[in-house]
């Protein structure tokens, strides 16, 4: 996983819940890194997981619920990077349709080989859209937060359920998003 996701957490742990929990993770999970990120290289997916795995232990919220809340945080600190992704597109939906044509593959080009997920998506309706993501890291509650934090973005509530997920064995996981 790129050091952007790793600072990013760094950056959320510290700014919701304080320094100290950010050095009593290191001081507890002793990550081969020592906490220091660089946003471009990569670090191994097991050090994010463990770090949040021991946040969990600290603060008694669910690991599942902790990822939700960081899918959101992380996407606000991609899209303040990368403005130029959500300036292209005026509405969540367009905005999400893009993610695998445009702003993923533009990542091929900003970060040396990325570890990117695939998302495909179908528009049964106008205001229905169907997102199917598939990953070998199965961050589907990554992916969940992600979007709320892009529906938070475009200011437009949204209604979200995940009809398939690869952790109960399906070969990919789906979010159906209704605009309300
Ligand atoms: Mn996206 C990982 C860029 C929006 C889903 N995304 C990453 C990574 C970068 C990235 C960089 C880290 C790759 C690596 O660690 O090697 N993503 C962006 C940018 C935007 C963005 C710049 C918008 C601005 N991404 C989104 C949205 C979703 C999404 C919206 C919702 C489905 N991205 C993911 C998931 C991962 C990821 C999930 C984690 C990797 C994986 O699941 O395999």
């Amino acid at each position: 996983m790129k050091g952007i996701v790793f600072t990013t957490f760094n950056e959320m742990v510290e700014q919701e819940i304080g320094i100290d929990m950010w050095e009593s993770l290191l001081e507890s999970v002793k990550p081969e890194s020592g906490g220091i990120y660089t946003s471009i290289e990569d670090f191994p997916d097991q050090e994010l997981l463990d770090m949040v795995t021991e946040l969990s232990h600290k603060t008694g919220t669910p690991v599942t619920e902790l990822i939700e809340a960081f899918g959101q945080y992380l996407f606000h600190a991609l899209a303040f990077k990368h403005s130029i992704f959500t300036d292209q597109k005026p509405n969540l939906v367009e905005f999400l349709k893009s993610i695998e044509s445009v702003i993923h593959k533009e990542v091929h080009k900003l970060y040396q080989n990325p570890n990117l997920p695939s998302i495909d998506w179908e528009q049964p309706e106008e205001n229905t859209l169907i997102l199917h993501y598939h990953s070998p890291r199965k961050l589907c509650r990554l992916a969940d937060g992600l979007i709320r934090g892009a529906a938070d973005h475009y200011k437009t509530k949204i209604k979200m359920s995940q009809t398939a997920c690869m952790h109960d064995g399906a070969d990919r996981c789906t979010f159906v998003i209704e605009i309300v």
